[in-house]
């Protein structure tokens, strides 16, 4: 290296997650320079640092991207969860227009600080588990106006907290009251109108839509993306949630980034997915709340090679979940994956379904996005439920304490 890099973590070990492993390296140190990884590897070879942090033999891997969320709402919807205990079905409260409507409502009333206010708590216990990158879906505002209140409060807290954040317009995730009966005119609003000026303010990162017998169809959906291709954005889907509607190879078709959910997938969609390239992304929050009990084909998309991915789901009505570990334990405790497969899933792989080839992995040259853990192997992230062993975050190469975000104090 030309010049001392800025920092300098040593006596450390790193699960790097490269190459499709722990990547382990043990006894080991990591150098930072201009907010990147300028060098990882044995602590013996370790280039010169203006600062050195000894780490005590403590793990490191990569900070932990939550790549599915729909942090950003107003209200609870404690009182519908209580309805399914006492027998309703979750498809039954939707069509009596509570479920997704009911956070619509509550969303679009309140004030833009409110809706902040409600929405950061959510956000700091995420990073207190070392989450440095974090996407955030608009859907529940559902018209122009309200879906920019959504993504710039998104927006915001990537400004307020430390933490990088992915938007995603999700416009096309429920029918608004006012256009009941009119789902075709809907959707031409979304393309036409809300699409591009969100666009144009430079509100979405990736478009997304909720392909359901509940949402919207398999046209419908391809109208989404055609609109999203014509911007240059990329897409993802809700696909095969609740039944089999084909979204996994519809956004297949489209080169998409993920395909998410995927209980119902079916072999089709599997290898149109590997064909492609799109990631699968694990909610298995949702799975664990709605109690479902079809699971998604795992042992398939490991046979055809699609990078599986976990995330939170976090929202009100269906996975009200705001630990990426406990997502990373639900993971392998419902559905076997291995610890790997789950830590991968919320790195390298969580990376590459929003597209972000500049972290997931620590290499040379990635942003120096980083987690450091009180743990004895990195298996443990996702076996203990509610432990926080995050001990130090760094993000964009500056340390922080994994609650230092709790000092923060927002206006009102
Ligand atoms: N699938 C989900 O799991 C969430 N949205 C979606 O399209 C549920 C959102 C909600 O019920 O509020
Ligand atoms: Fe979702």
């Amino acid at each position: 290296m030309s010049e001392p890099a800025d920092l300098l973590f040593t006596n450390v070990r790193l699960a790097t997650m490269a190459d499709g492993g722990h990547g382990i390296i043990d006894d080991a140190a990591l150098a930072v320079r201009g907010g990147r990884i300028a060098w990882a590897g044995r602590r013996l070879d370790a280039p010169p640092a203006a600062q050195v942090h000894d780490c005590g033999g403590a793990w490191m891997t990569p900070g932990l991207v939550d790549c599915h969320t729909h942090i950003v709402h107003a209200g609870t919807r404690s009182h519908e969860w209580e309805a399914r205990l006492n027998g309703a079905s979750y498809e039954d409260i939707a069509r009596q227009g509570g479920g997704i409507l009911s956070t619509v409502r509550a969303t679009r009333a309140a004030a833009d600080d409110e809706l902040l206010r409600q929405s950061v708590p959510r956000v700091r216990a995420l990073l207190a588990e070392g989450v440095t990158t974090l996407e955030i879906k608009s859907g529940y505002g559902l018209t122009l106006e309200t879906e920019a209140k959504m993504l710039r409060t998104a927006r915001r807290i990537g400004e307020l907290l430390p933490v990088k954040v992915c938007t995603t317009f999700l416009g096309a995730h429920a029918l608004p009251p006012e256009f009941a009966g009119r789902a075709d005119d809907y959707i031409d609003e979304v393309c036409e109108r809300m699409l591009p000026a969100l666009a144009g303010e430079g509100l979405v990162d990736a478009v997304d839509a909720f392909c359901e017998r509940i949402g919207f169809t398999h046209a419908q959906t391809r109208r989404v993306f055609d609109a999203a291709r014509r911007l240059g954005l990329p897409v993802k889907l809700h696909a095969e949630q609740l039944s089999d509607q084909g979204g996994a190879a519809l956004v297949a078709e489209y080169g998409g980034l993920s395909a998410d959910h995927l209980e119902c997938l079916t072999p089709d969609g599997v290898a149109a997915m590997a064909r492609a390239g799109t990631v699968a992304v694990l909610l298995p929050g949702a799975y664990h709340f709605l109690r479902e009990t079809r699971m998604p084909p795992l042992q398939a998309l490991r046979e055809a090679g699609v990078p599986l991915a976990v995330a939170t789901d976090c929202n009100p009505g269906t996975s009200p979940l705001t630990s990426l570990l406990l997502a990373m334990n639900l993971a392998c405790t419902l559905w076997r994956l291995t610890p790997l497969e789950a830590l991968l899933g919320c790195t390298a792989h969580a990376a590459r379904a929003l597209g972000r080839g500049d972290i997931g992995t620590l290499a040379p040259g990635k942003r120096a996005d980083l987690a450091l853990w009180d743990i004895e192997r990195p298996a443990d992230l996702a076996y203990a439920m509610g432990a926080r062993p995050c001990r130090l975050v760094v993000h964009g190469g500056v340390p922080r304490l994994p609650d230092a975000s709790l000092d923060l104090q927002l206006a009102g």
